[in-house]
């Protein structure tokens, strides 16, 4: 047997979130096409062959313009600090945009990050391509690895495209392979470590990123007021927090019709997971200024991360953990 930990890193929007879904065949992270969508780190247990591997999906490292995004760095450093392998990603962008002549085929942002991670302990590194199926001639990959490889040394490099399942399964097996001898650290139908709560707070999220106009899903955070469930229902009243009046008016839409659509997204998303009928009372509040006052964001479960084993437990208090659905 084998058994570790393995810590997601790179830059936002390279897909390390669907990556993690797809691999737990459980969509318990949420995606969007908006950058930052992932605030604080997630585990993600899986299981390949003999090897139990743990994940945790990271907020993209970005620079910070709020005590929130300070807290995001944090907490994915933190993460890296600790873990037993580094699954770094990037995607082919650099490649299929109209910047393709230029001399650099590591984007800025990617060598800023390959730059921190001696700092950040002596963990095997593996160099994950995503997105290939964005290419119209593989052969683009091969400067692109040679280039990589100047500023880190990986155990391997591993073209994949997520969306397509393609190469999966090898990052899984070079994973596996680096990870140390051991017993599971989990109990065989582990998910997650994080109970409910934060699923419904970040289920709701996700429907604001992809439903609401453009400034308005940064400006959210979502606290759930009360939980009450049964062996067949799970009711939750939550309410989505929001900076300006403009936001609030957004959100609700003409006749509450936006509201409505993120409360028939995120109960699907939920039921789908909990395996049980969800009913959503939604609520919105203006909290201005909650991404800079510590004491709110800490309300909000975005606590400032001392250690890994803080950031898994920023939210469980004294809700049932999600397993995988039918051992429950
Ligand atoms: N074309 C393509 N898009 C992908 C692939 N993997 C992820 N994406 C998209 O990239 C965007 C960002 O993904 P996400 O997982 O949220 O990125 P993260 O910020 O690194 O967690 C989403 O719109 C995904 O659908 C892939 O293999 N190919
Ligand atoms: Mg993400």
């Amino acid at each position: 047997m084998r058994f570790g930990t393995v810590t997601l890193i790179g830059r936002s929007n390279v897909g390390k979130s669907t990556f993690l879904n797809t691999v737990l065949g459980e969509p318990l992270a949420i995606t969007s096409p908006l950058p930052q969508t992932t605030r604080d780190v997630l585990l993600g247990v899986a299981q390949h062959d003999d090897a139990q591997i743990a994940f945790l999906d990271t907020p993209g490292l970005h620079q910070p313009k709020s005590e929130l995004g300070r807290r995001m760095n944090l907490a994915a450093l933190e993460a890296a600090r600790t873990t037993d392998c580094m699954l770094f990603m990037t995607d082919t962008r650099r490649l299929t945009t109209k910047e393709t002549g230029i001399a650099e085929r590591v984007a800025d942002e990617d060598r800023s990050l390959l730059g921190l991670l001696p700092k950040l302990g002596r963990a095997p590194v593996v160099l994950v391509i995503n997105k290939i199926d964005l290419l119209r001639d593989k052969r683009q990959l091969i400067p692109l690895i040679d280039e990589f490889q100047k500023y880190a040394e990986f155990a391997s490099v591993v073209p994949i495209s997520v969306t397509q399942s393609d190469g999966l399964e090898r990052v899984l097996g070079a994973i596996a392979g680096l990870l140390p001898e051991g017993p599971p650290g989990y109990d065989a139908d582990t998910l997650t470590d994080r109970p409910a709560r934060y699923f419904v707070c970040e289920f709701i999220r996700e429907q604001v990123l992809n439903l609401a106009a453009r400034e308005v899903p940064h400006a959210v955070a979502v606290s759930v007021d009360e939980i009450d469930e049964n062996e067949h229902d799970f009711r939750a009243s939550a309410t989505i927090h929001v900076q300006k009046q403009g936001q609030r008016a957004i959100l609700v839409g003409s006749g509450g019709s936006v509201i409505k659509n993120i409360g028939i997204g995120a109960r699907k998303r939920l039921g789908d997971l909990l395996g049980k009928r969800v009913h959503l009372r939604l609520f919105v509040r203006i909290t201005p200024r909650w991404k800079d006052v510590p004491r709110q964001l800490n309300e909000l479960g975005y606590e400032a991360v001392a250690s890994r084993e803080t950031a898994g437990i920023a939210h469980g208090h004294g809700w049932s953990n999600v397993h995988k659905r039918g051992r429950q």
